[in-house]
């Protein structure tokens, strides 16, 4: 073994990141989310960066398996996958990951989410040391750049009154004018050419009618609408009649396989998927049963960029469509999606991405995007450098946290304003 390669030491830096009021079928996005930053380091001075959910399940996983990785080698990937992690399956069993938005949590996927981020660490370490960047490691790119797709969300102006969040200057969207303004501000800064409506937050029709407002401001541009699973099956289908002739795909209108399947063989519109498909066990019966047309992959439950292509490779097999999936995240993880994206021969959509809502980073520089697309490092590694003092500030700010922002829960958040708020029943509507 190349001792230059040994793990000599692993930093977990637990932050919280302002974000935006965004809606969503649970709730609204809190003031700050928690995201976990790891750093591996290799006795020949190369340090691996790393990014995942910051919640403290995922934190106690991380812990021990910072301990395991010490005296490993940065090379030795496959191995890490097979370390014992211990995870109370009774706990997580049954749960849904962040409140249903990422679909059935499981122990498994819990474990993945952590290695992920030290799989990215290690293939970053790898590539600094010799002088590659990551996507090299992952076989080559076949494109150099990744196309970004605007992620539009109803929000508000700002966090609700009393709420300790940082200001934003993108004002409120709650209409169909609103979506519209902010799409155009979005293509404005960004240069996107597609775009992506977060939807279940008001009833069907006003979402409907947003994405007939978006058809006409940007005519022949790709156009998805997401509710995260709060429609019925009759619910969807009326829905994709309705806008059969202005969307790309629709993004989990409904939940579960069967529904999914239902809506898929009634209507003429791809269904894209990041709740039914999130796991290599329940690709199976949604491919057999012509559910989904799209998956949109997510490297850190899927489990990282090798699994990122793992499950490319599956879905080429199957005709299906591969995009990318997205919660809140900082730029390490937007390095790491635009190098694995860049490797997938079949990813043919535009990648969702949060990146451009969050205000803070802990890069010294910003990821930009132009004309709505990220270029493909060349550098080392990811080729992004960890800015210490911002990691520290947000670091901080969740070593201050009373614990009450440490975990995502956007229905607590919403629960500030609308003190009787309870998690939709699903379908709502
Ligand atoms: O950020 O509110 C959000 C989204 O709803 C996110 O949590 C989802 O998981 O973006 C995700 C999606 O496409 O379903
Ligand atoms: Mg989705």
């Amino acid at each position: 073994m190349n001792r230059e390669l040994t793990v000599v030491d692993v930093r977990l830096t637990p932050v919280l990141v302002a974000d935006p009021p965004l809606l969503n079928a649970q709730g609204v996005h809190q003031p700050y989310t928690p995201r976990l930053i790891v750093e591996v380091v290799t006795a020949g001075g190369a340090t691996g960066l790393g990014e995942t959910y910051g919640d403290t399940d995922y934190l106690e996983l991380a812990r021990p398996l910072a301990e395991h990785l010490v005296g490993r080698s940065v090379t030795d990937v496959n191995a890490l996958f097979g370390l014992g992690l211990d995870v109370d399956e009774d706990r997580v069993r049954g749960a849904l990951d962040a409140g249903g938005l990422r679909g059935v949590r499981s122990a498994d996927k819990l474990r993945l989410s952590v290695l992920s981020a030290f799989e990215v660490a290690c293939l970053d370490a790898q590539g600094r040391a010799l002088g590659l960047p990551v996507h090299a490691l992952l076989g080559g790119r076949v494109r150099d750049s990744v196309e970004y797709s605007a992620y539009l969300f109803y929000k508000w102006g700002a966090h609700p009154d009393g709420v300790r969040g940082e200001p934003d200057d993108w004002g409120a969207a709650l209409d169909p004018a609103g979506i519209v303004a902010q799409a155009r501000l979005l293509a404005e800064r960004y240069g996107f050419t597609s775009f992506k409506l977060k939807g279940g937050v008001f009833p069907p029709e006003q979402e409907v009618a947003a994405v007939h407002a978006l058809a006409e401001a940007f005519p022949g541009q790709p156009l998805r609408l997401d509710p995260n699973g709060a429609w019925s099956v009759p619910t969807s289908l009326k829905v994709a009649a309705e806008l059969a002739d202005v969307l790309e795909y629709l993004e989990d209108p409904t939940l579960g396989t069967p529904a999914m399947a239902e809506v898929a063989a009634g209507s003429g519109v791809p269904l894209a998927t990041n709740m039914c498909v999130t796991t290599f066990g329940e690709i199976r019966e949604a491919f057999l049963r012509d559910a989904v047309q799209v998956v949109l992959s997510d490297h850190h439950y899927w489990g990282g960029l090798r699994n990122t292509r793992h499950l490319a490779a599956i879905c080429a097999a199957f005709g299906v469509g591969v995009s990318m999936h997205s919660n809140t995240h900082l730029g390490i993880s937007l390095a790491a999606m635009t190098q694995v994206a860049a490797t997938v021969p079949n990813l043919h959509h535009a990648c969702d991405s949060h990146y451009p809502w969050q205000s803070e980073d802990v890069l010294t520089e910003r990821i930009e995007f132009r004309d709505g697309r990220v270029a493909v490092s060349e550098q080392p590694g990811l080729g992004v450098e960890l800015d210490r003092e911002e990691l520290a500030r947000l670091h901080r700010r969740w070593a201050e946290d009373d614990g009450r922002l440490r975990e995502r829960d956007d229905a607590a958040a919403m629960r500030v304003a609308e003190p009787g708020w309870r998690t939709p029943v699903m379908p709502r509507w």
